[in-house]
Formats: C-alpha cells, sequence, structure tokens
C-alpha cells in the first residue's frame, strides 16, 4: 500500500502543481501586457529631420514604425553615473508631451527604450550618441550620460503631436524606424541672461534653460554683476547684495540670489547636462559693487544707484591690494558654489581704467581665477593683456582683439554682436530690444558661418548672449530669445555643410506645439510659416 500512497500523493502533488501553474498562467496572460511580438501594421513613414533641431549628422530612415505606448518601458545603463537619471528624465518628458506612465528599469515589456553606454558610440566625442529605432525597441548608444542626454532630447522630438488610433486597440504615438548617428561641432554651446540689468527669479531661470536643453544647449552664462546691480550671495562681503542687489534698469527693486538658490540652479543644470559660467564683470561695469563698498571704487566719482542703461563709466581702482583681497574672496565663494570648469570675469568696456591699469588688473585677476582651480573667460578686450593659452577670449565685438587671442593660442568663443546678440532687435517694428550692432531678424541670426570668422580649431564654441536692458520679465525674455536661440543651437552643434536656411525654416515652423506647450511666447516672425495648433495631425502624417 505505501508505495502506491506514494504515487497517489506524488500525482497529487503534480496534478496540484499543474492547476496552480495554469491558474498563475491564466492570471499572468490576463495581467500582463500583449505577448512580446506585436504584428502593427504601420503606415509606411520616414525618418527624416523634419521635427529636429539642431539637424543631426546623419538619418537613415527604414520605414517601419516603433510603436511608443501603455506597453512600452525604458531601461538603462545601471551603476553608472548619470544614465538612470537620463531615463527619468525621458519617462517624465513622455508623460508631459503624451500622458504615457512608462516604467523605467522595472520588467521588460513588448516594446523597449534602452539607454546604453557605449564608448565612441557615434564618434569619438563624448556628446555624440547614437540612435537605432527598429519595430519593437529604439536602443540609444552613448560614450557618457551626456550623450545619453543629448539623445533623448532626439527621441522627444522625434514623438509625433497626436497619438494613431487606428493600428491597434490602444493609442500608439508612432515614430519611425532607422538610425541617427550624432555628435555636436563645438563643445561649447551657450546662451547668457544679463540678470543685472533686470532681476530674473530662479524659476525663471530654470525655464529658460529647460527649453535651452531641449535643443541641445550645454552652457549657461549668467551675467551676476553690473552697474545697476550685484545678483549673488558673498557670505564675506554681505553688502554686496544687501545695498547692490537692490537696484535694476528703471529702479525697481532688483534681486540677488542666495548661494543656496544659486547652488538650485547649477543642480537644475547639472540634471541637464548645462553648465553654468558665472561672471563678475570688473574692473569696468562694477558700480552696484563699488556703491556697495566704496573703497573698490577708481573713478574718483561720487557713487550712488545707478538705475540708467548707459555703459563704461565705472571701474575699480586696480592698484589697491584690498581690491584683489575682495576679488580672491568673491571668486572664491563663487568657484566653490560651481563645478563647471569656468569663471568669466567679464573686462568689457571699461572706458575709464587707463589702459596699463586694464591690462595689469587682468593680468592678476587671471591668477586668481587660476588659484581657485577654473579657467579664465573674458570679453575679446582680455586678450589685449598677457593672459595665458588656457584663458577664453569671447569675440563680441573686435576681430582685433580675436587675433590677439589666436596669437597667445587661446580659444575663442563666438558671440559677434550684430550676428548673436539676443538683445538686438528682429527689425525696427521690434517691441523691445536695442539696435546697436544691429537689426537681426531671424535669417541672419541664422545665416553665418562660425569658421568664416575664425578656423574651426580655435573655436570653442558660440554663445547668444542677452542683455537685459530692455527686458525685465519672462514673457520679454522670450519674445528675444526665442526663435532665435533655436538658430544658435544649430549654429553651435550641426555642420555646416548640413545647414540651409530654406530647410531650417521649415523645421523651426514645427516647434510651434512643443513652443506653445511651454508657453514660450516667441516672436512669431513673418519669415516663418509657423504651424497652427489645427495643423498638428497634418504635421506628424507628413513625415
Ligand atoms: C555691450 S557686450 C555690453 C553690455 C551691454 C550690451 C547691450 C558687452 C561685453 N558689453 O554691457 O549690455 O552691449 O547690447
Amino acid at each position: 500500500m505505501k508505495p502506491f500512497k506514494l504515487i497517489f500523493t506524488e500525482k497529487k502533488i503534480t496534478t496540484i502543481n499543474l492547476v496552480i501553474t495554469c491558474f498563475l498562467f491564466l492570471v499572468f496572460s490576463a495581467c500582463s501586457k500583449p505577448e512580446k511580438k506585436r504584428i502593427i501594421n504601420f503606415p509606411e513613414t520616414d525618418l527624416a529631420a523634419e521635427h529636429l533641431i539642431p539637424k543631426p549628422l546623419k538619418i537613415v530612415s527604414s520605414k517601419n514604425g516603433f510603436p511608443l505606448d501603455a506597453f512600452t518601458s525604458i531601461h538603462t545603463a545601471t551603476g553608472l553615473e548619470g544614465f538612470t537619471e537620463v531615463g527619468m528624465f525621458l519617462a517624465e518628458k513622455i508623460k508631459a508631451k503624451t500622458g504615457l506612465n512608462l516604467p523605467v528599469n522595472k520588467n521588460k515589456t513588448a516594446s523597449i527604450i534602452s539607454i546604453n553606454q557605449v564608448d565612441g558610440a557615434s564618434t569619438d566625442n563624448p556628446e555624440g550618441y547614437q540612435l537605432i529605432i527598429t519595430a519593437d525597441s529604439i536602443l540609444l548608444n552613448a560614450p557618457t550620460a551626456a550623450g545619453a542626454f543629448r539623445g533623448i532630447q532626439t527621441i522627444r522630438q522625434l514623438i509625433p503631436e497626436t497619438s494613431d488610433k487606428t493600428l491597434a486597440k490602444n493609442e500608439i504615438w508612432v515614430i519611425p524606424t532607422g538610425s541617427i548617428n550624432d555628435a555636436p561641432q563645438f563643445e561649447y554651446r551657450g546662451a547668457m541672461l544679463d540678470v543685472s540689468r533686470h532681476f530674473f527669479s530662479v524659476a525663471d531661470v530654470k525655464k529658460f534653460m529647460d527649453v535651452l536643453a531641449y535643443y541641445k544647449y550645454n552652457t549657461l552664462h549668467l551675467h551676476l554683476s553690473d552697474d545697476q546691480g550685484w545678483r549673488i550671495e558673498i557670505k564675506s562681503w554681505p553688502k554686496l547684495t544687501e545695498i547692490g542687489g537692490r537696484s535694476e534698469v528703471g529702479g525697481k527693486s532688483g534681486g540677488f540670489y542666495t548661494q543656496e538658490e544659486y547652488t538650485e540652479i547649477v543642480n537644475y543644470g547639472l540634471a541637464r547636462h548645462i553648465t553654468i559660467v558665472p561672471e563678475i564683470d570688473m574692473p569696468g561695469h562694477t558700480n552696484a559693487a563699488s556703491f556697495s563698498y566704496p573703497f573698490l571704487n577708481g573713478n574718483g566719482k561720487k557713487l550712488e544707484y545707478y538705475e540708467g542703461t548707459k555703459v563704461g563709466f565705472s571701474t575699480f581702482d586696480t592698484r589697491k591690494d584690498t581690491v584683489y583681497a575682495f576679488i580672491d574672496d568673491v571668486v572664491r565663494e563663487i568657484s566653490a558654489l560651481t563645478p563647471g570648469p569656468y569663471f568669466h570675469i567679464g573686462g568689457d568696456e571699461s572706458h575709464v581704467t587707463k589702459k596699463e591699469d586694464y591690462v595689469y588688473f587682468v593680468e592678476r585677476v587671471e591668477k586668481i581665477v587660476q588659484k581657485h582651480g577654473k579657467r579664465m573667460i573674458g570679453w575679446d578686450e582680455v586678450a589685449t593683456a598677457n593672459v595665458d593659452a588656457t584663458s577664453v577670449a569671447q569675440w563680441w565685438a573686435s576681430k582685433e582683439n580675436a587675433e590677439k587671442a589666436l596669437a597667445k593660442n587661446m580659444k575663442v568663443i563666438l558671440s559677434p554682436a550684430n550676428k548673436a546678440y539676443l538683445d538686438m532687435k528682429y527689425d525696427t517694428l521690434s517691441e523691445y530690444g536695442l539696435h546697436w550692432a544691429a537689426y537681426i531678424p531671424v535669417d541672419t541670426a541664422y545665416i553665418w558661418n562660425p569658421e568664416s570668422y575664425l578656423p574651426k580649431k580655435n573655436i570653442l564654441g558660440i554663445e547668444a548672449p542677452l542683455w537685459t536692458e530692455t527686458v525685465s520679465n519672462m514673457e520679454e525674455l522670450a519674445y528675444l530669445a526665442f526663435p532665435r536661440a533655436i538658430g544658435y543651437a544649430e549654429l553651435g552643434w550641426t555642420i555646416q555643410e548640413n545647414r540651409d536656411w530654406e530647410n531650417y525654416k521649415v523645421r523651426l515652423a514645427n516647434q510651434t506645439f512643443y513652443l506653445d506647450r511651454m508657453n514660450i511666447k516667441y516672436y512669431p516672425s513673418a519669415l516663418i510659416d509657423w504651424k497652427k495648433q489645427e495643423d498638428r495631425e497634418a504635421t506628424d502624417l507628413m513625415d
């Protein structure tokens, strides 16, 4: 009897197992997403650059579709700095655009977006990336988290505005298949915001950075001090903000960032792979500092708040050691809060500083910047001093100064005012802006070749500065910055032979939907045939 009993028991167990297995299978199949292989018949769509800015290096289309939908999950390289964060960032942006809540690094699903670390993925550029899009996966390969971050901007731009409800029972955002190999042409792609002439809140700066990140900028230069206001807390010199932070153009209350707020901006940048370059403009443009601490003043005049827009009347006293002790504290405190490699010392328009004093000043301050572990950037005038090859000159006005910089083997950032200044009016009818350098309509801003200024090897990159004498809030900022800043993004990223105004114009027109979603009130230049909200579906079909 015993063996029989045993057999019976085994049988019973086996049967129970079977029942449980079947039950589990049924539960699993009912709960789980559709089986791995889904057959969806996509209409033939081309992977093209119609929605992409900056235009990538190389695109190959394979005329099928990838279904971005509720059955998509995101997977990233783990244990490597920054990759998981890039995946989470993408999930957040996909949610904002489509409402889809994609899991990150959880179970694999029917379609996957996989973000991987691959050395030399596209080129050997650290910000390069490669996208391989097939009917069930998007592989994003990049050597660094920064490269992966640039790559997910391309994915965001490839997601259509509207979903398709006819291909399956659920909504699908169809991404065309193919491959993209991409890398930037310049390592420095920046915008500058002058928060001194008018102060801008942390929230405004963050919003500006959101849009810059979408177009693959990697640098935001903050002009933190000028005659009209000092905008960053310096713990060892508190009057700089207590007194110097209280004014701005037009006399309004001004403002400043506490060190915690500045750190918040820096960290927001880090999450977007955007480096903050802090600028303390000196020895000119220093009325606010000297009004706070009169021993700094070198122009011999009685000090008061300055709320106008003239330039060139102020200077530090360049021959006092106490002035350099002050600068040492300022550079030390700001550098300690700034992970990026640069410190910008301004150095422009020091019209009331004697030439030899100016040169002496720049050379001494360069050493202070280096002592605190940073590389000095200065407006092109700094190249008139005997500065190191490691320092960088920012061309805004003078070819002659830029040539001096080249002779010293310095790298140059291109910001020629008549092409790249975001504060220049578009045309005579522009609501805001100045026009001392030029009127810069949207086409002029785009149609210029950085290499016609300097050999490529000497160009660190390009930067579009937004001086804020005439703008005081986000809406006015957006009017001057957009759409021109989008064109500068392409100038900094895309090689000359891939740039063409007629082609860019169409891609720019397609940015309406993103800019509207971001509530960015761009200047609706008549040169562009802007898409309208009712064109959303038609734009998707165009691809
Ligand atoms: C020149 S560009 C300046 C700024 C003004 C700007 C206005 C430069 C280095 N200096 O102080 O705000 O023009 O466009």
